[in-house]
């Protein structure tokens, strides 16, 4: 009895961690059309990157079925946030794959407010714009920085907790903390108002997104399999370290 109490007691606690979440976003692109992601979902190609768009494909997935979304080169496309968000601390989680590490390969993820150029706040290259062609890199300041290794052709974890008041973010991949408190690229980027995925350049790239999980504050239930449900608060893993 006393057990199954405590049982209990555990489920309502799980369960009101992910009721108390505010989620900005989130796609799994199983719902999508194959094609071009600009035009489904409130995505759109267009500035800083002005690239031809990703696509949504059902070959490559998180998981046993559904669709992903493909990064070839000189591809990319924009989602905005509206309304733009001014304060506080938001994360962003993802499951990313890099196929073929050549060249100078990269898939990008970028966030800014609402001016729309390159430098942006928060900036994530996994590839060769990190520093080194098989690494994610984590962009701190004036530099960015190689932090954590792609391992080739397999689907890994990354969590980005974004504090616009201190304009500074923290990445693990694959739950390991890589990027503690980095500085945003440009400060004068105030505000989270867009983010963007693909690549500016390239040839040959085969690099995949699925999962997208856009929300308030550091934590997050990560449904890894039915069988393996995480909630964690990435904060408090950088004093688990
Ligand atoms: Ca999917």
């Amino acid at each position: 009895m006393k057990r199954l109490a405590m049982m209990v007691g555990l489920l309502i606690a799980v369960a009101t961690a992910a009721s108390a979440q505010k989620m900005h976003y989130q796609q799994n692109f199983d719902g999508l059309n194959n094609g071009d992601l600009d035009g489904q979902d409130g995505w759109s190609v267009g500035a800083p990157a002005n690239m031809p768009s990703v696509t949504v494909e059902n070959a490559v997935v998180f998981g046993n079925s559904g669709k992903a979304v493909q990064v070839d080169a000189m591809t990319e496309v924009v989602r905005v946030i509206e309304p733009k968000l001014t304060s506080g601390t938001h994360f962003i989680s993802v499951f990313f794959r890099f196929e073929n590490i050549v060249g100078d390969n990269t898939m990008h993820l970028y966030f800014g407010d609402s001016v729309r150029e390159w430098n942006a706040g928060p900036v994530i290259r996994i590839g060769s714009q990190s520093g080194a062609p098989d690494m994610v890199g984590v962009h701190d300041g004036q530099t960015v920085v190689p932090v954590a290794p792609i391992r080739k052709g397999e689907w890994q974890h990354l969590m980005s907790v974004m504090n616009i008041d201190k304009q500074t973010y923290s990445v693990w991949v694959d739950e390991k903390l890589v990027a503690d408190e980095f500085a945003w690229r440009n400060p004068l980027h105030l505000a989270l108002g867009w983010w963007m995925i693909g690549f500016d350049a390239g040839a040959g790239l085969i690099g995949y997104y699925d999962e997208f999980a856009f929300g308030a504050g550091d934590t997050y239930s990560l449904d890894v399999s039915p069988q393996d449900r995480m909630t964690t608060t990435w904060g408090s893993l950088k004093s688990a370290r």
